[in-house]
């Protein structure tokens, strides 16, 4: 048989495209060749390009896409844990939102429980802010770690939070650059690959998916935030993590902050025990869940007493910040910023200029539009456009009034930070079409988690929901 492109027998690129644009099946052998192409760089751009549409246009079966993910995994570095720690390596992974700092308090919270957690998490891009980005908000902290220092912290403090490093999924990187340049991001398929390879390279026993729908989601509505639920879910407990979701509504902004330093604070605040509710339900109904889905807890209930017991009691807050310390920042500022009572932004940068925005009229908080205040950030400079773009830290927004809460007319409703002098007119103009007012009948409280998949290895002996 002729030399082919890998310089092994038996498999050409083209055929791969071909069979997978006429919506037939890759068996795990083509899946194996196409990243093993993808990684030494055997493949031409055109053809990385060209397989991904046509993944993006024909989907994939789950067994593709188990196989995908597998050989995406091993791509890199895969963890290994001391075998005492086998049941307890945990992780959480978000889709992405608005306002959604939940794995700020989450990690050192499932620590303080006695978990394990290696959070390798991502920077942001378009309208939703990065769990990276936020904490690189704290000056000296440092989101690359080497492996051994990974294990280090995990051994010392029990969580970390860190960025993906050289070695850990290379063919994502590769993947995930042309993905984007291609319209391919909201591939079923491509996506679940790309986050589950990740996770199973953290070598995790169980990891639960906050998978968002909303307007500020990449899923807008319930049902296609499903599809994608259902595909992680099958995967995930397919590489032996046992693997939850919850499917959570993502419109209105989580808590009261938006930006990267403001949303540090928020953290804090609930690390501290205090804090807006809604964030604190979020930390404490996800944190149950996995500590429950990892045999920590005998039921989703007990895990919550457990999460809000370490954030009333400080335990969540210390191991926070010896997490800040093990990746470099100053014991100083570390102690100061968790402190009970501290000026954050002695430390943290606040910007040059804060702008209220008064109500244009009386009545009940009906909604706020998070992908509007968002899109307004991310053009004060608050997020990027690109990879690799500079972001100001300082930008944001603090929501003065809470969804359901009567405000009256001329009384300021948002306070945005910026660093530029002043917001543009059309900025004013769309923060201000972000509030909805209307008549107190017309406000219908909604949860924000509305629904919860369990790995199908555990059965749920009560629903919470
Ligand atoms: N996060 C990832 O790690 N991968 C993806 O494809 C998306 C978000 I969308």
């Amino acid at each position: 048989m002729a030399q082919t492109e890998r310089g092994k027998p038996g498999v050409r690129f083209q055929e791969l495209i071909r069979r997978k644009r006429d919506g037939g099946r890759l068996s795990a052998e083509d899946i194996s060749a196409f990243i093993e192409g993808v990684k030494s760089g055997s493949l031409q751009e055109v053809q990385i390009g060209a397989m991904l549409m046509a993944i993006w246009q024909k989907g994939m079966v789950a067994e593709e896409t188990l196989a995908l993910t597998k050989e995406m995994k091993v791509s890199g570095h895969v963890f290994q844990w001391p075998e005492e720690w086998a049941g307890l390596v945990v992780d959480k992974h978000s889709t992405g939102g608005v306002g959604d700092k939940v794995s700020l308090p989450l990690a050192p919270a499932l620590a303080a429980c006695g978990c394990k957690v290696p959070m390798i998490s991502g920077r942001g891009l378009a309208h939703t802010g990065g769990t990276l980005d936020k904490l690189e908000s704290i000056p000296g902290f440092n989101v690359h770690q080497p492996v051994d220092q990974v294990k280090q912290i995990l051994q010392d403090v029990g969580c970390c939070i860190v960025g993906q490093t050289e070695d850990l999924v290379p063919a994502d990187r590769v993947l995930y650059a042309r993905r984007d340049a291609t319209a391919t991001v909201d591939s079923v398929p491509l996506i679940t690959a790309s986050i589950l390879s990740k996770k199973g390279a953290e070598g995790l026993r169980a990891l639960l998916l906050d998978v968002k729908f909303g307007r500020a989601a990449l899923y807008k509505d319930l049902d296609s935030a499903r599809t994608l639920t259902q595909s992680l879910v099958t995967v995930g407990n397919r590489l032996e993590i046992r693997t939850g979701a919850v499917l959570s509504r993502m419109d209105a902004p989580i808590g009261r902050c938006v930006g990267n330093a403001l949303e540090v604070y928020e953290a804090l605040e609930c690390l501290k025990g205090r804090g807006p509710d809604d964030l604190k339900d979020l930390v404490v109904v996800l944190g149950g869940y996995l500590l429950w889905m990892s045999d920590q807890s005998p039921s989703p209930e007990s895990g919550q007493r457990m999460i809000t017991e370490v954030l009333t009691n400080g335990e969540a807050l210390r191991k926070f910040q010896a997490m800040l310390e093990a990746q470099g920042v100053s014991a100083h500022v570390a102690h100061s910023l968790c402190s009970e009572k501290t000026d954050y932004f002695k430390h943290l940068r606040r910007a040059d200029h804060q702008t209220e925005l008064q109500a244009s009229d009386d009545g009940t908080v009906l909604d706020i539009d998070g992908m509007v205040i968002a899109t307004v950030l991310h053009g004060l400079g608050a997020g990027r456009t690109k990879v690799g773009e500079q972001i100001n830290h300082s930008v944001g927004a603090e929501l003065l009034a809470d969804l359901g809460q009567q405000i009256r007319k001329g009384r300021p409703w948002i306070r945005i930070h910026h660093d530029c002098p002043e917001l543009s007119p059309e900025q004013h103009r769309d923060l201000q079409r972000s509030l909805v007012l209307g008549r107190r009948e017309s406000y219908q409280a909604s949860v924000r988690v509305a629904d919860f998949i369990p790995p199908p290895e555990r059965q749920l002996t009560s629903r919470l929901l």
